[in-house]
């Protein structure tokens, strides 16, 4: 997947990811959004190797469930097998707590990234994410 400009440069979490959904490679919100909504189970993390929820998925239970985290991606995998680590490009967070990304292992790095419970981000900063961990909705990363 190529980096799209425009959708990367910026620090910060974000609530919601609405403007990069827009601003992504020209498919419409609701047609996104109406494909999103199958791919991933209702309560399921999903994250996708390439932008726009394609590439292959892989639903992570450890973020939704004990202990609601990922301190390094490298030993998780989409479904083909291959890490996750320095491959997510898109994400769905159908669950009920915040998602936070970020793009070195234990938390930290130069991009982290938040999704709102039950949003989704059509295209992140392309190949970096390499931890996550959710917190109940309402707090912060
Ligand atoms: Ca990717």
């Amino acid at each position: 997947m190529k980096r799209s400009s425009g959708a990367v440069g910026r620090r910060g979490l974000r609530a919601g990811l609405i403007v990069f959904v827009l601003a992504g490679s020209g498919i419409g919100v609701t047609s996104v959004e109406a494909s999103a909504a199958t791919a991933c189970p209702q309560g399921s993390v999903c994250f996708y190797k390439d932008a726009n929820f394609q590439g292959g998925i892989s639903i992570q239970q450890r973020l939704v469930e004990s202990p609601y985290q990922i301190a390094n991606f490298v030993n998780s995998h989409f479904q083909d097998g291959t890490t996750l680590e320095n491959q997510v490009s898109s994400v769905i967070n159908n669950s009920d707590r915040t998602l936070c990304l970020w793009s070195n292992r234990n938390f930290q790095g130069q991009y982290n990234w938040g999704v709102t419970s039950h949003f989704y981000a059509a295209q992140i900063p392309n190949d970096v994410m390499t931890s996550a961990r959710t917190v109940p909705a309402g707090q912060s990363c």
